[in-house]
């Protein structure tokens, strides 16, 4: 029986249900073993908390790649989220030149931007690099916001027009991007899905749920974690993109009676279902 094992690159942000604390128990519960790379542990992630700390071990991830490689450790798939800094970005095309199986599948989540804004910190220096990292992907997950900001595009939240959905695919395709999930599509008021587009194709496939009034952090970490647990269990792109739609959906509903917890989503209470979609 193969073992595949999934490498993921971002922070652990200690109290906030995002990164790595979401990234691990999801795609465990995917079956599939989980190496994490800690790039920074924050006591909190930076969306809505103020004074937290950030320990940054940008330093720490060449070391941690040599004595990988000394040990002859590889991976069937990088996965990579929130990155704080450009060098840390550089040090993806490291990790991907030295600790991957061949055929393994590079998936980036440019997590740093939602709802028309970049995250704290990140500026179009950050933002361009990430778009080059994007342009060498295997499979890429922006939100409508990242992939406006990397294509330079008019930044649209809602009421979208297929004609729009399509210029940032082309323009994100023009990047290099081969397979993209983009996220946050909205044609009608009551639903919101993704598009999966295979530039090698050209064909585009859409997946929309209904769409729960109430905006949430954490939900990208989720969907992208799920996303490729689903993929790297042996589930075509399309039908991972679409479980971690549902998946999703399902976290925000298990949330959604609880105004005290507007930092994370409760994932846990939504991974039976993942599981059990999964396994049919
Ligand atoms: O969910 C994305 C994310 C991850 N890590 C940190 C963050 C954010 C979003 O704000 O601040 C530290």
């Amino acid at each position: 029986m193969t073992n595949k094992k999934i490498l993921t690159l971002q922070d652990i942000s200690c109290y906030g249900q995002c990164s790595l604390t979401v990234a691990l128990p999801i795609i465990s519960a995917c079956g599939i073993e989980t190496v994490i790379l800690p790039s920074a542990v924050l006591s909190t992630h930076t969306g809505g908390f103020t004074g937290y700390t950030f320990r940054d071990l940008t330093e720490d991830i060449p070391k941690i790649k040599t004595h990988w490689e000394n040990e002859g450790l590889k991976f069937d798939c990088l996965y990579t989220g929130y990155l704080g800094s450009v060098t840390q970005i550089d040090y993806v095309y490291e990790l991907r030149d030295h600790v991957l199986n061949e055929n393994a599948t590079l998936i980036v989540d440019p997590a740093m931007a939602d709802n028309g804004n970049l995250y704290y910190g990140f500026d179009q220096n950050f933002v361009e690099n990430m778009a080059k990292l994007c342009g060498c992907a295997d499979i890429i997950l922006p939100n409508i916001t990242e992939a406006a900001f990397m294509t330079n595009s008019e930044i649209c939240l809602e009421h979208h027009e297929e004609a729009y959905v399509n210029m940032l695919l082309e323009k994100l395709t023009a990047l290099g991007c081969k397979k993209i999930i983009l996220k946050g599509i909205s044609f009608k008021d009551d639903e919101i899905g993704v598009v999966y587009h295979d530039s090698e194709t050209g064909i585009s496939k859409y997946y929309f749920t209904e769409k729960i009034p109430k905006s949430s952090h954490g939900t990208g970490d989720c969907y992208a974690s799920a996303f490729t647990g689903a993929l790297i269990q042996g589930l075509d792109p399309y039908e991972a993109a679409k479980l971690a739609c549902d998946f999703v959906v399902e976290c925000i509903r298990k949330t959604m009676d609880d105004n005290n917890h507007a930092y994370g989503v409760k994932f846990e209470k939504a991974l039976p279902m993942l599981v059990s979609k999964l396994n049919k």
